[in-house]
């Protein structure tokens, strides 16, 4: 760890194959900002059981998201690289700081009320203590920086929250996190129902490309792909969500900017624009599923990473959590 470099942190839940939007909104992201930050990046698995999850699915999801993480350019050397569950920290600071969070804050948290009504038979505890979690996993390692999509703006909010109410009621403990969204791609919206955000487990899987689909399903996803009335190619979200959708999404592939992005199409069609986006984003996809493959087949590889990033990650929690303990007034031997 350099002393010098601020902490960056941020996870993914395992709770099904990852999406272009979580790609964009935040891996891809992570990559960029890997060298000029001291990175932790973690699995969330604790986070992914407030929804049933199937036991042997969940653990190979969990591996499968090890091996992309490093297939999309992580580097495990410079980066803290670590399952959420392999670490007891997460869960000890998330009781602490239980009891510094309402009960009346959780319930009116967006993602919780919308989970609630999508799994109405199971709104369990751990549902609406989710961003309790999450406020600890950025907080045990006095975390600068949390880059993730627009989704996650209130539940950083509250982690924000959390960590002055604590640091209030004792002394400075906790360093206030802030979070960093992108410019364009912070909210990629789901394909043919572009007010709504793509999502890992939307009901349609037509209106969400994952990084596993292969070139010909990628491709016939955009051609499907919900466009707006008038047929001029222009990025305006307000009253054409859909092609501003498909032009974001080109513009983050393609690596040009919105504006070279938008000249390309000028004077083109809706059939054309699709089948570009398509291609762009199949290109991009084939290399990172290959590289996936290979590192997965090695299982030695991945169980040193994450033997190493656990340990990693405890040595920097431990020391949060041994302060917080102290204040709280618990016995220490
Ligand atoms: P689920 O649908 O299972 O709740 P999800 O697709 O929202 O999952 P998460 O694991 O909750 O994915 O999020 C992982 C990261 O991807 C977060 O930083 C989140 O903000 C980002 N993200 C998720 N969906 C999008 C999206 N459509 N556009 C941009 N970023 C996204
Ligand atoms: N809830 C996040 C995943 C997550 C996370 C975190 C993100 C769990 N813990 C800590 C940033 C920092 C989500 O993206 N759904």
């Amino acid at each position: 760890m350099e002393e010098s470099k601020k902490v960056l942190y941020s996870a993914v839940q395992p709770t099904n194959n990852l999406t272009i939007g979580n790609y964009i909104g935040a891996i891809q992201n992570w990559v960029e900002l890997q060298s000029g930050y001291n990175c932790f990046f973690s699995i969330a698995d604790m986070h992914a059981i407030t929804v049933r999850q199937i036991p042997a699915e969940l653990r190979q999801r969990t591996l499968n998201l090890v091996a992309l993480y490093i297939a999309c350019g992580i580097d495990p050397e410079k980066c803290v690289l670590y399952i959420q569950s392999n670490v007891s920290a997460h869960a000890e600071l998330c009781w602490a700081l239980n009891t510094f969070t309402y009960v009346g804050e959780m319930q009116r948290m967006t993602q919780f009320k919308d989970k609630s009504a999508r799994h109405a038979d199971n709104i369990n505890m751990g549902l609406m203590d989710y961003p309790v979690l999450m406020a600890a996993d950025i907080l045990l390692y006095q975390t600068d920086v949390v880059p993730v999509g627009l989704d996650q703006r209130q539940h950083l909010e509250i982690a924000r929250d959390i960590a002055i109410r604590f640091n209030n009621a004792y002394t400075p403990t906790f360093k206030v996190p802030e979070g960093l969204y992108l410019k364009v791609g912070a909210k990629i919206c789901d394909l043919l129902e572009p007010a709504k955000k793509m999502s890992k487990s939307a009901e349609n899987p037509n209106g969400s490309v994952f990084l596993s689909d292969d070139r010909d399903t990628v491709i016939r996803k955009f051609k499907r792909a919900v466009t707006d009335s008038g047929s001029e190619i222009l990025y305006d979200p307000e009253n054409k969500p859909g092609v501003s959708n498909l032009l974001s999404i080109y513009s983050v592939f393609s690596g040009k900017s919105m504006d070279e992005a938008q000249r390309d199409f000028a004077g083109k069609g809706y059939g054309d624009f699709k089948l570009a986006v398509g291609e762009v984003v199949a290109d991009r996809l084939k290399p990172i599923q290959e590289r996936q493959a290979k590192i997965l087949a090695d299982k030695e590889y991945l169980n040193n990473i994450l033997k190493s990033g656990a340990e990693r990650a405890s040595y920097s929690a431990n020391k949060t959590l041994s302060k917080v303990y102290k204040k709280i007034g618990f016995y220490q031997l």
